[in-house]
C-alpha cells in the first residue's frame, strides 16, 4: 500500500508498505490481525519475511484444531518458539477479535478498557527541509491532534527543535531517536533539556536498559523507551531501574494483547504513564490500537492517528476518524467496530498461505 507521504526514521525512508495480515477461522466467524514488522529488519530484526515463515511453518500449526475459549490463551500455546513476537502478536490479536465477536462484545471492553475517547498524537518523520517540517506540523495542529512528535537524529534536532519552537512555544512536543545516538553524546542530549519536550524516546540502543538509567539521570527530560520493552519483565526492569519515566507500549512490540496488558499493569502499579505506540499500520491494526488505548494507564496520546494521514483508501470501513478536538470515539459494536473490507484486501494481495487441518 502507497503511504500518502513518505516515512523517515533515524533509519531511512520508506514510500509504501507491505502489509503482512492473518486471518482466522473459528466456528464459522473470522478474525484479523496485523504483523506489525516492517519491510526491513531495521527497526526491529523482526521483518515480514522472517515473520511469514514464522506463521506458517511454526505458529499457525500450533493453533491448528486446538480447543481455546479465550484469545488470551494464544500465548501458552506459541511459547515453544523463541520471540518473534510480532507474528505471534497478530495471530493472538486475531483470536481476540474472534472472541470479541462471539460474545458480541467490544473489543475495548473485553481488554478491560475504561475509556469512550482516546488522545490521538502524531509521528511527523524527517523531511526535506526544515520548511516542509513546519508546514507538516502546521497541518497536524489544524487537525486537532494533541502531541507532535518529532523524529530526530544527529543533524536533525536542536538545530530542528530551535526552528519549531520558536514558532510554537507552547505545543506539547516529544522527539523520538530510534536509537540514533550513544552515550558519547550525553552533552549533545542534554541540550535537548531547552525545548520543554514532554519525552525524548529511545535515544539509545535498541537493545539496552541499563545506559538508559545511566542517561536518565544526566536528563531532566523524561526518556521513554520503545525498541528496549519487549515484555513485561522488561518493563518492570526499566521502572525499577529508573531507565525511564514514561513507557510506548505497541503490541506487536512485545508480542499480543496479553503481554501488553502486563506491560500496561506493571506500569500502572509504579504510576508510569504509557501511550500506544505505532507502526505505520494498515486499519486492522489501527483498529485494535484503539481498542488497547482505552486502557486506564493509556494516559498520555498516542502514535494513534486517522486513517487518511497514512491511506488513500484504508481496508476498514469506516476509515479512522480523529475529531477536532484531537479525540477518536471508541465504538460500541462488537469487535473492533471497524469492518474489514475483505474484497480490497483480495485486490491488493500479492501473497498468501493458508494453513489447515492436514
Ligand atoms: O519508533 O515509533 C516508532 C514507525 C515505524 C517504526 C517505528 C516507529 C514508527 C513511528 C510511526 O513513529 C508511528 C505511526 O504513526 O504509526
Ligand atoms: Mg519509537
Amino acid at each position: 500500500m502507497p503511504l500518502v507521504h513518505f516515512f523517515e526514521t533515524s533509519f531511512g525512508r520508506i514510500y509504501s508498505r507491505r502489509i503482512l495480515l492473518v486471518s482466522v477461522q473459528c466456528d464459522g466467524l473470522i478474525g484479523w490481525g496485523e504483523c506489525v514488522a516492517g519491510e526491513d529488519p531495521f527497526y526491529s530484526s523482526e521483518w515480514i519475511d522472517s515473520a511469514w515463515p514464522t506463521l506458517t511453518r511454526y505458529l499457525a500449526p500450533a493453533l491448528i484444531g486446538k480447543t481455546l475459549t479465550q484469545g488470551r490463551e494464544t500465548p501458552a500455546l506459541l511459547s515453544k518458539v523463541r520471540g518473534h513476537r510480532m507474528p505471534k502478536a497478530a495471530l493472538e490479536n486475531a483470536l481476540w477479535d474472534i472472541e470479541a465477536r462471539q460474545k458480541r462484545q467490544p473489543l475495548w471492553k473485553l481488554l478491560g478498557g475504561t475509556r469512550r475517547e482516546i488522545a490521538c498524537g502524531v509521528s511527523i518523520g524527517i523531511q526535506d527541509s526544515p520548511d516542509q517540517l513546519l508546514e507538516k506540523i502546521q497541518t497536524e495542529l489544524e487537525a486537532g491532534y494533541r502531541r507532535i512528535k518529532l523524529k530526530v537524529k544527529p543533524g536533525w534536532d536542536v538545530n530542528i527543535l530551535e526552528k519549531v519552537r520558536s514558532r510554537w512555544s507552547e505545543i506539547t512536543l516529544s522527539v523520538d531517536a530510534n536509537s540514533a545516538y550513544t552515550l558519547d553524546e550525553v552533552e549533545h542530549l542534554r541540550k535537548f533539556d531547552a525545548f520543554n519536550l514532554l519525552m525524548i524516546e529511545q535515544p539509545l540502543w535498541n537493545d539496552d536498559i541499563y545506559y538508559h538509567a545511566r542517561l536518565q539521570k544526566d536528563l531532566r527530560t523524561a526518556i521513554c523507551l520503545d525498541e528496549s520493552i519487549e515484555h513485561a519483565r522488561d518493563a518492570a526492569f526499566a521502572v525499577e531501574s529508573g531507565a525511564c519515566r514514561i513507557i510506548n507500549i505497541k503490541v506487536g512490540r512485545v508480542g499480543g494483547f496479553s503481554e501488553a496488558k502486563k506491560v500496561h499493569d506493571v506500569c500502572h502499579a509504579n504510576n508510569v504513564p504509557v501511550w500506544c505506540g505505532g507502526m505505520l499500520e494498515s486499519g486492522v491494526g489501527r483498529a485494535q490500537n484503539i481498542a488497547l488505548s482505552t486502557l486506564e494507564n493509556f494516559r498520555l496520546p498516542g502514535d494513534v492517528s486517522g486513517s487518511k494521514r497514512y491511506w488513500k483508501e484504508d481496508i476498514i470501513e469506516p476509515a479512522v476518524e480523529v475529531s477536532r478536538e484531537g479525540l477518536i470515539t471508541v465504538k460500541d459494536e462488537p469487535g473492533t467496530g471497524y469492518r474489514v473490507r475483505e474484497d480490497l484486501i483480495e485486490k491488493l494481495t500479492v501473497r498468501k498461505e493458508t494453513v489447515g487441518p492436514t
